[in-house]
């Protein structure tokens, strides 16, 4: 994305999309990062022939809890894809002998999401020959620049950070038995990583061009576009997963939070992100998938026509995180659960976006309870803000007012941090997103139902 911002300027313009899915290979599920920056190399050249003055610097941010494993510099693997099955079942197992959840919780504030980068290192099998870990974005800067950095609010999804300190917890490190070498010195948003190599400066038309440190986990640049302020507003970050919490500035480490899985991430200016997962568009994205279809624009238009109640399922179900025939997997819940499986393709979406709703009202609900907070407006960041069957249903679960946009949070948030770092805008997160509203196209979704937690959940 090539961005533009200023004191009243906050402008977007893609300049590479292209597509990012899983491989499966004999050892499991991974992503295809050399592909990853293959594009990402072809993005930078266009936005450095496209931006008007030259490019002043370049941000990268990524999924968390994903990572390379280097030697000497060298990527030794294509890394693994946190959606798989078989990998996600190993990996908390043998963690959980050597430390207590209840200890993990306490020390990182992380939820537990069987695939925290903790967990898949204790059943990665290339860790014996790697002297260097580098979550994706870490991974892509130092491609860029031959740095090798680990940027604070990603490295908090490791597992493997201190809540209270913000620093790498070197005593659960150690006591897990791994190579404390392996992590690089953190840095935080805003600080220059370097410079890109000659050679790629050459490649890309930029020669010298800084890599700024940004919120490299996505979900920290898209809470830094949500267009929100005061304490009484909640966000969902909508993407594959819904992200739902609050901003706070101390975290809520209680037996409560814990059971109800709510996170603490590291965010941009020393926030907390006190958030739980749940999922997201990836059910629709991935039915789609299974139906060989790409029209969701018409299917939610069908969908906003059914008139039948339609099954509310528990999109939290485990069974609905990896990859496949998402449709299959739904009827089957409905069957064990002895409920009616939704019968045709409209009432099907139908009942994913009552279902999506109906979990985020929940989450909202326990956010507000767990943190003593009075939830008055709740903010949908991302693509899954454009779906307003979703918003609305929502608005009507929760009696709350909902606030669709931006879209395109994360690389709003992503450039907001370099526009600071370069100077080009001044203040807080608040003054940050003020220029978000006063530049974005924000949808407000008014609740046709009464009073916060009056619908039927
Ligand atoms: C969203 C996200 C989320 C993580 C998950 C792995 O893209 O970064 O915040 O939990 O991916």
């Amino acid at each position: 994305m090539l961005g533009e911002v200023g004191p009243e300027v906050l402008r977007l313009t893609a300049a590479a999309r292209f597509a990012n899915g899983p491989v499966q290979s004999d050892d499991g599920l991974h992503w295809d990062v050399t592909a990853l920056h293959r594009h990402a190399l072809d993005g930078l050249r266009t936005a450095a022939a496209r931006a008007p003055g030259g490019l002043v610097s370049v941000g990268i941010d990524s999924w968390a809890v994903d990572y390379g494993l280097l030697r000497g510099g060298r990527l030794l693997a294509e890394p693994f894809h946190y959606r798989d099955e078989h990998r996600n079942e190993a990996g908390p197992r043998q963690v959980h002998a050597q430390v207590a959840p209840a200890e993990l919780y306490a020390r990182t504030g992380l939820q537990f999401l069987p695939f925290n980068t903790v967990y898949q290192l204790a059943s990665d099998a290339r860790l014996a020959d790697a002297d260097r870990l580098l979550l994706v974005p870490d991974l892509l800067a130092h491609w860029l620049t031959g740095a090798e950095v680990a940027e604070r609010t990603n490295a908090s999804t490791t597992g493997l950070l201190s809540v209270t300190t913000g620093a790498w917890d070197d005593a659960l490190i150690v006591s897990l038995g791994l190579p404390r070498g392996l992590f690089a010195d953190l840095v935080d948003p805003g600080t220059t990583i370097g410079t890109l190599l000659p050679e790629v400066g050459e490649a890309v038309g930029a020669p010298g061009l800084p890599v700024v440190a940004v919120g490299s986990h996505d979900t920290a640049s898209a809470v830094v576009g949500v267009p929100m302020s005061g304490d009484d507003a909640a966000y969902i970050s909508l993407g594959t997963w819904g992200l739902v919490g609050l901003e706070l500035d101390a975290p809520v480490l209680t037996e409560a939070a814990r059971a109800a899985n709510f996170t603490h991430e590291g965010g941009v200016d020393g926030t907390i992100r006190f958030l739980t997962n749940v999922m997201g568009t990836w059910l629709l994205s991935e039915t789609l998938r299974t139906w060989g279809r790409d029209d969701l624009g018409a299917l939610l238009a069908a969908a906003a026509d059914v008139t039948r109640r339609v099954t509310v399922f528990d999109v939290q179900d485990p069974r609905f995180v990896a990859p496949g025939d998402m449709p299959a997997r739904i009827a089957a819940w409905c069957d064990e659960h002895d409920v009616p499986a939704p019968a045709d393709a409209p009432s099907l979406v139908r009942s994913i976006v009552e279902s999506l709703a109906a979990a985020y009202a929940a989450a909202l609900a326990t956010a507000a309870d767990l943190s003593g907070r009075t939830i008055r407006q709740v903010h949908v960041v991302g693509g899954g803000s454009q779906n307003a069957l979703l918003c609305q249903a929502l608005a009507d679960r929760t009696g709350l007012p909902v606030v669709a946009g931006p879209v395109e949070a994360t690389a709003l948030g992503n450039v907001l941090v370099q526009g600071r770092a370069a100077g080009a805008v001044r203040g807080t997160l608040e003054d940050l997103r003020a220029l978000v509203v006063r530049t974005q196209d924000l949808r407000r979704h008014e609740p046709r139902t009464r009073a916060w937690k009056d619908a039927e959940l």
